[in-house]
């Protein structure tokens, strides 16, 4: 039987190579819409806790929906790359992070090609799910080749199928999300099409592998680069003395106009990465998009610059200052740290001023209570809006610390609470 009668009968087996935020929850789709899924993960632990049931990762719904897939037999993770042979769809979903100098690196996806050319048979379906640099799927595409001795679109099929997800609505947008497969072949997006059908029910695009790579980039520095924006109009509102947030939601009414929001940096696992993925095998330099990475990047050190000012007010010297800074995660109500601006602030003023401490709800900190994170401080800093910021109660904050200083990196703050020298990214006039 071909492969695309086995992937409309759901007897095609399935192997994901990496199981984490993508690929486990990814494998738990494929199991639970029918299919027969091994997953690949070379830390021992996590395979034994996913075989027991239970997700290393946090993510709403994931417990059930793991166990049921576990459970019915259909899921299974593994260690052992031998167990991955002759399945007919491998599904690669690891990391392509930035090296120190801004490359990417891609030694991950390399490892995993490795893997499976040394255990696929003729005839099977590669789906790379990574988000990676232009060109790079033809590249792996004759990596194969080369360790397989078979010929790509004749003996293999492959197809870079970029996952959209946002982390906390993973099960909803894994579903209802439109989804792109750029083929080596037609034939190899077609078939990878078909596969993605049996759960997702959002729109779907077929193209060749180059324009989805290029399309999955795009949209992560679309966004940075409109944040870059915002930001570079916050640091003109310092220069004018307004308020930048009252600025972009007055000129946000114009019916084609939807200005980004400003704050103390971007961060998270792709929106930092993407940009640089995007135009680093290009030939020429890309101003534009690197100058907006390089604003992004600064933001922290503003909210450094707007501290520094405020303790030069009331004539705090920096290195007898106590600084709480609240959240350390990159987006509000998230537990990720993942090149969190807050931790880039963290390392500007280490070592500048008397103590830091941190308080997360989620990510952890130095300390474990708000209160006690905030008995004594002089300044407080907000580096990251989750929802508990938004509702603390100001005089009790203010009674707890020995100086009353609020820095805002996150547009927590409407109105500065009385008794604070108050400052906010973006916000002149105060
Ligand atoms: N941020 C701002 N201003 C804004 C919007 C965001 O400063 O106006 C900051 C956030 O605080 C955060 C960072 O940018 O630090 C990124 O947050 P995000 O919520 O925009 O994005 P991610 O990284 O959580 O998820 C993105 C999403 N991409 C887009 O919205 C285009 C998601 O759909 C992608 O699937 C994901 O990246 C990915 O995997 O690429």
């Amino acid at each position: 039987m071909n492969l695309e009668s086995r992937i409309k009968d759901k007897t095609a087996e399935i192997a994901v190579v990496g199981l984490g935020y993508i690929g486990l929850p990814t494998a738990i789709m494929f199991a639970n819409s029918g299919f027969s899924v091994t997953g690949y993960e070379i830390r021992e632990r996590v395979v034994d806790k996913i075989n027991s049931g239970k997700a290393h990762i946090v993510e709403p719904e994931i417990n059930e929906l793991l166990r049921k897939a576990v459970e019915s037999g259909r899921l299974r993770a593994t260690s052992n790359p031998k167990e991955l042979g002759n399945r007919d769809v491998y599904i690669i979903c690891v990391q392509t992070p930035l090296k120190g100098d801004r490359t990417p690196d891609l030694s991950y996806l390399e490892g995993a090609v490795k893997t499976v050319a040394n255990v696929m048979k003729k005839g099977s379906l590669v789906v790379i799910e990574s988000t990676v640099p232009p060109l790079t799927t033809v590249k792996m595409a004759k990596l194969f080749e080369e360790l397989t001795g078979f010929k790509a679109g004749r003996d293999f099929y492959m197809v870079h199928a970029p996952e959209r997800v946002m982390p906390g609505r993973i099960f909803k947008e894994l579903v209802y999300n439109s989804r792109i497969f750029g083929g080596i072949t037609p034939e190899s997006a077609e078939l990878a099409e078909k596969l993605y059908r049996s759960f997702v029910k959002g729109r779907t695009f077929k193209t060749g592998s180059t324009v989805s790579e290029v399309v999955k980039l795009m949209e992560n520095t679309f966004r940075d680069v409109n944040i870059a924006l915002a930001n570079e109009f916050a640091y003109l509102a310092h220069q004018y003395d307004i308020d930048v947030f009252e600025a972009i939601e007055l000129a946000n009414t114009h019916p084609r106009v939807r200005i980004h929001t400003p704050g103390i940096g971007v961060g998270g696992h792709c929106l930092p990465k993407d940009p640089h993925l995007l135009i680093w095998p290009a030939k020429d330099d890309f101003g534009l998009i690197r100058l907006a990475r390089d604003i992004n990047d600064g933001m922290p050190l503003l909210a450094k610059d707007l501290l520094f000012e405020a303790l030069s007010l009331i004539n705090l010297p920096p290195e007898n200052a106590v600084v709480t800074v609240l959240g350390l995660a990159y987006k509000g109500d998230s537990d990720d740290t993942r090149n969190s601006p807050a931790k880039a602030f963290i390392e500007a003023i280490e070592g500048d001023v008397g103590e830091v401490r941190t308080y997360d709800p989620f990510a952890g900190g130095t300390h474990g209570s708000i209160e006690g994170a905030l008995e004594g401080a002089d300044a407080v800093v907000i580096a990251t809006d989750h929802s508990e910021f938004k509702s603390l109660d100001w005089k009790m904050v203010g009674r707890l610390m020995r100086t009353r200083i609020l820095i805002d990196g996150r547009h927590v703050i409407n109105e500065p609470p009385e008794g604070f020298v108050f400052k906010g990214i973006g916000r002149g006039g105060y």
